[in-house]
């Protein structure tokens, strides 16, 4: 049985005093959190101190959005992995579409990335998708297919988290239905199988997920919790979203 994971990917929203006060309310709602699930919010590197305090002896963990691929160095804006653990991070979102497509992050470097949290014990959570052109030329999976074979080249994959977030369906409020995400959940876990025990790796699906989709996503048999952009802002969405029927 895999854990399921419930992913808040705040993106650029939320500075510290703001982080404080949706983490107090969020967790004075949340109560015991279901068995075999874990929640993890993603803020702003500038916030993770205050997510950090704020879950403190919580069952909540927290992730960063980004890291920088080297341990150390003349990287100015950047943030290390071994900062990250110092901290306390446990997990860290790589590969996103909208770093890979505004900021021309590789497959190459996103491998670079997980490597690296790996080297500090925390979780990469490595995102692929196709574009809606690659969707529409009907080269969704075996672009997803490239890409997680390079993400996770040279990795004991057992220790990653993939989530599968089609470009299209991004903040568009298009969501994949529950059977095309499958399809696409069985090609990466396909993909995986020579790589090692593939049941082991959780896969998570991001894109426009919402109180309204998570129950049917949940129900597919390998959709393992979802990376969740703009109905993580909200207390109360996110709250369903994480106390979805299984
Ligand atoms: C996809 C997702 C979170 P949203 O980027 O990573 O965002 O739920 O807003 O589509």
């Amino acid at each position: 049985m895999r854990t399921t994971y419930l992913v808040g990917n705040w993106k650029m929203h939320y500075a510290p005093a703001d982080t404080r006060t949706f983490l107090a309310r969020f967790l004075s709602r949340i109560g015991t959190v279901t068995a075999g699930r874990e929640i993890v919010f993603c803020p702003p590197a500038l916030s993770l101190e205050s997510a950090l305090e704020a879950v403190k002896s919580t069952p909540v963990s927290v992730g960063a959005q980004n890291v920088h691929h080297k341990e150390s160095g003349a990287y100015t804006g950047e943030i290390s992995a071994p900062m990250l653990q110092s901290m306390g991070v446990k997990y860290g979102i790589v590969g996103h579409s909208e770093r890979r497509q505004y900021f021309g992050e590789s497959d190459v470097l996103v491998n670079q990335k997980a490597v690296a949290l790996l080297n500090c014990d925390i979780t990469p959570i490595i995102c692929v998708g196709e574009t809606l052109e690659q969707r529409e030329a009907g080269e969704a999976q075996v672009i997803v297919r490239q890409q997680v074979e390079a993400a996770v080249a040279g990795m004991d994959i057992t220790r990653l988290i993939i989530a599968y977030e089609p470009v299209w369906a991004i903040g568009t409020g298009k969501t994949a239905t529950p059977a095309d995400a499958q399809e696409v959940h069985d090609v990466i876990r396909d993909t995986l199988r020579s790589l090692g025990d593939s049941q082991r790796v959780p896969i998570l699906y991001g894109g426009s997920v919402k109180p309204e989709n998570i129950d049917s996503l949940m129900a597919q048999p390998d959709i393992d919790g979802a990376l969740v952009g703009g109905a993580s802002l909200e207390v109360e969405s996110f709250l369903r979203i994480c106390q979805y029927n299984a």
